[in-house]
């Protein structure tokens, strides 16, 4: 007994520290990051005995570089770097000798050569394998403003399974209903939204603080009231890591099955299950689809090889033009399907990209074919290249336009 007393004493001495207790005296050591009253911000880390602490992020000036993938050169705006120095209690700091505008950012420490997460900031996303921290500067009338939360109504976000029979599994969405779904009878239009490659179902509601756009643009009128639906494109998985039987898998940029036509040929069944289980207006006009990068590809070879589904079509920093049109029947006959797609009039076909984007040449390509057809669609340049923000400025333009 005196020795079962003593175990159990040592396991609840021992737990404070370790981890089978619930984490209640941890929390926030020093403040980081501080957006201060002239618009500055400022980064603390406390390491008494690191050597050198910079902070990185994309808050500061971008330095083009390029990395190759798949043969291809991508070229991003990397972020620049700030130097911390070293205060009181070995905790480092950082203000930016500028006002930093109204954004959503991501930035991590690099502390003797290793990148952190800041460990004060709980707000921490995952955009494929990499984890960064996130630093949101609302600005009341500017764009930012929307990827705040706001005592508005909000819709509800939920985890739903449904049985693909093309692939013989149960695979995850993430569908937004729109505030007061639960308590109307009232059917809805239906938005899909699509990552990119490495992404899965979680990314557009953690990086592309979708179901913020949306909250807020239908609660200042500006877009109507619709259900959204965030698929997972890698058609070879069940759901997003942690989220499937298989446990743990490291997100990776190849997984099998990603732009081979199969997600694309597949795509009716998902819009069947949501018309199915969701009140919706089930009917091409009530139906858009977009999405960023593969998202984008994939979002154009649904539109033209099923063209009664949608009515709406937004390609943002679409990946076209990459990949080898034999290795599908999705991908084939292109020309003509093109034309069968605009003889039927689809309300929108949008597009966007950034000016710095590896694939503005393969967009502008294809913007001279629709041209040169006189196919009409709506176009947006932005600066940057292949980067979250772009994609949340194209989904809160694209948005708006839908269902009127
Ligand atoms: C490629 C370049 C870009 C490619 C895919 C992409 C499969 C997709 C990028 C993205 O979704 O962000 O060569 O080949």
């Amino acid at each position: 007994m005196k020795k079962l007393i003593t175990l159990v004493a040592g396991l609840v001495i021992g737990g404070l520290s370790a981890f089978a207790q619930q984490a209640l005296y941890g929390g926030p050591q020093v403040e980081s990051p501080v957006i201060n009253p002239d618009g500055t911000v400022t980064f603390r880390y406390q390491a008494p005995k690191a050597v050198k602490v910079e902070v990185t992020g994309d808050f500061l000036p971008t330095e083009k570089v390029e990395v190759e993938f798949n043969g291809q050169k991508m070229a991003f705006d990397a972020p620049g770097v700030g130097v911390l120095k070293e205060g009181q209690n070995g905790v480092w700091e950082y203000t930016t000798p500028f006002k930093v505008a109204p954004e959503l950012y991501n930035y991590t420490f690099r502390v003797d050569g290793n990148t952190v997460i800041d460990p004060n900031n709980m707000w921490v996303n995952r955009d494929v394998a990499s984890l960064t921290s996130v630093l949101l500067v609302p600005e009341a009338g500017a764009r930012s403003d929307l990827y705040a939360i706001h005592a508005v109504p909000h819709g509800t976000v939920s985890k739903v399974w449904y049985h693909s029979d093309k692939q013989g599994f149960d695979r995850r969405l993430t569908v937004y209903t729109p505030a007061g779904y639960e308590t109307s009878k009232a059917k809805y239009p239906v938005l899909y939204v699509l990552h990119g490659i490495g992404g899965d179902e979680d990314a557009w509601v953690t990086q592309g603080r979708a179901t913020q756009i949306l909250d807020n643009l239908i609660a200042r009128g500006e877009a109507k009231p619709m259900i959204v639906v965030f698929t997972n494109g890698n058609i070879s998985q069940e759901a997003a890591p942690l989220e499937n039987s298989t446990g743990y898998t490291r997100p990776t940029m190849s997984l099998p099955q990603t732009m081979e036509g199969t997600f694309e040929t597949a795509f009716p069944e998902i819009v069947k299950f949501i018309d199915s289980r969701y009140r919706t207006l089930a009917k091409k006009q009530f139906r858009a689809i977009c999405g960023l990068s593969m998202g984008g590809f994939h979002t154009l070879n649904i539109s033209l090889n099923y063209p009664d589904l949608f009515n709406y079509s937004g390609m943002f920093s679409a990946a076209i033009g990459v990949t080898d049109p034999s290795i599908s029947p999705m991908y084939q006959d292109f020309d003509r399907k093109l034309a069968a797609y605009f003889a039927k009039k689809p309300a929108l076909l949008w597009i966007g990209i950034g000016r710095t984007d590896f694939l503005i040449q393969s967009n502008n390509e294809f913007r001279a074919k629709l041209d040169a057809a006189g196919y009409p669609y709506k176009y947006m340049e932005t600066d940057g290249g292949h980067i979250w923000r772009n994609w949340r400025i194209y989904l809160s333009e694209f948005v708006p336009l839908l269902f009127k």
